[in-house]
């Protein structure tokens, strides 16, 4: 009989939380995992005593969910997602759904989304933040593919997802096909940013002011209470102030190479490919991989010599000054995100909801901060805003900020204290509003060399080549790109 609001398929944790979260919310699932042990565990513990029914195959799922069917993956990414679309598809009708809410990578859902919708199913690709807490009792959400599925997905994705301070719910729809993985994969790259420079701030801290890590704590502590409200601070906050055993900060013991999983990478790459430079969460990528390179780096802190004479600063002028930067560069580097997602959805045709995802990115996942709120009303304000920095609260934020941003880069470059991801933010704010760049002698370099013509300021559209040395020929390139 067909009883359930919706189907899961995959029970490892994120997929029982889900689940279990559904379940408190009213609507009843059907369990399905590959391994038939995993369901019946699932049902015999901590499913006992809910709504939650299992199903004990594909066919028998699909036979017990209400119309128009609902089928939810949580699968591990890749070959696994495309074999369960495989299995489905003899027992869906026209209009049933299907929701990927693993970590596929965004071009996996937009073949997806094309392949099901000729065969009339509803494909919807949704990203899933929060981690197993947030699939608990809450998690970002954010859905893209067939606009269609939205009505009929949005009463349980609203009701399990996180709520913002206000009572929003972190989820909305995002836009067209793999559009919900895309943001997702943004938000990650966001997410490294984000981490990056609170790490820069902190060796800020510690070595050009000599900060213990109590007093650290205590301005992170400060800073939680303003614009800067955050989970990123609130836990460096509390990182910063646990001891080890020995009543050490622990922190300080922990060997400081960073691991990764690839998708702050992915969003470089997607950066490189689409041209469009966000540059912060590319140096957060490199100052992982940097500080990966132990061994090569304490050999080299042995041979390369750094600054001798230290600037002396006022401390607590300069903590201020020190906040104000890492606001500005955080500024810049939501910026540079929703660039990239305006030109994705330019090159895909996608109608993304930048309002929304600011909102959805408010509550329930690792960026959360009530800067996000900010976001959301800009876009709410204007929803074609060409860049963040255009929109008048983010134009005075950053104005406001800059004479701070320029001093604690300028005192972090004199005492040779490593700030990739705060230096590119402010090389990026002065590139942008720079209307002349260096360019033009770059093109003429191209042209020399090359011969691969350029534009006049007074005539653009239209390509010269000048034979710069009087030798050889006028031939301009066609075939070598430079
Ligand atoms: P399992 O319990 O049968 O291993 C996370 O790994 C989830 O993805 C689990 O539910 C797991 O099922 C499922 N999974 C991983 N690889 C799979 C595959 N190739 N086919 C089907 N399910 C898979």
């Amino acid at each position: 009989m067909a009883t359930a609001d919706i189907g899961l398929i995959g029970l490892a944790v994120m997929g029982q939380n889900l689940i279990l979260n559904m379940n408190d919310h009213g609507f009843v699932v059907c369990a399905y995992n590959r391994t038939q042990a995993k369901v019946d565990h699932f049902l015999a513990n901590e499913a006992k005593d809910t709504q939650i029914i299992g199903a004990t195959s594909i066919e028998d799922l699909c036979s017990k969910l209400k119309r128009p069917r609902k089928v939810m993956m949580l699968v591990k990414a890749g070959s696994a997602v495309d074999s369960f679309i495989d299995q489905l598809l003899p027992f869906l009708e026209q209009g049933d759904i299907i929701i990927d809410g693993g970590n596929s990578h965004f071009p996996d859902s937009v073949r997806r989304a094309k392949t099901l919708a000729e065969k009339g199913i509803l494909f919807v690709g949704s990203g899933v933040s929060g981690g197993e807490e947030g699939a608990r009792f809450g998690p970002s959400l954010m859905p893209g593919g067939n606009p269609q599925a939205w009505p009929f997905i949005k009463p349980i994705f609203q009701a399990i997802a996180a709520k913002a301070p206000d009572g929003a719910p972190c989820c909305d729809w995002v836009g067209e096909e793999g559009s919900g993985h895309y943001v997702k994969m943004v938000h990650n790259g966001i997410e490294y940013g984000d981490m990056q420079l609170i790490c820069e701030v902190y060796q800020i801290m510690k070595e050009g002011l000599g900060m213990s890590s109590d007093e650290m704590a205590d301005t992170f502590e400060e800073w939680n209470k303003g614009k800067l409200d955050s989970f990123l601070i609130e836990i460096t906050r509390d990182i910063l102030r646990f001891k080890d055993e020995d009543g050490t900060a622990l922190v300080e013991k922990i060997r400081d190479t960073a691991g990764q999983k690839g998708t702050g990478k992915w969003t470089g790459i997607d950066s490189l490919d689409r041209g469009i430079p966000v540059s912060l969460i590319g140096e957060a990528v490199y100052a992982r991989c940097l500080s990966s390179l132990k061994d090569e780096r304490t050999r080299a802190s042995k041979i390369l010599v750094g600054p001798t004479s230290q600037t002396a600063v006022d401390k607590s002028e300069f903590l201020d000054a020190l906040g104000e930067a890492l606001y500005a560069a955080k500024i810049v580097s939501y910026a540079q995100g929703f660039m990239l997602m305006r030109q994705a959805a330019s090159d895909y045709g996608w109608n993304l909801n930048f309002a929304g995802i600011a909102l959805m990115w408010r509550g329930g996942c690792i960026i959360r901060s009530a800067f996000l709120g900010k976001i959301k009303d800009a876009y709410t304000v204007n929803p074609s805003l060409e860049n963040l920095l255009f929109d008048p609260f983010f134009t005075e934020a950053t104005a406001t900020a800059q004479s701070a941003w320029r001093k604690v880069i300028a005192m972090a470059v004199t005492q040779g204290i490593p700030t990739p991801a705060l230096s590119t933010s402010l090389n990026f704010y002065d590139g942008l509003r720079h209307e002349m760049l260096p360019a033009n002698l770059l093109q003429a370099q191209r042209d020399y060399f090359g011969a691969h013509t350029y534009e006049l300021l007074s005539n653009p559209g239209t390509h010269i080549h000048t034979n710069w040395t009087g030798k050889g020929g006028n031939v301009s390139s066609t075939n070598y790109d430079a």
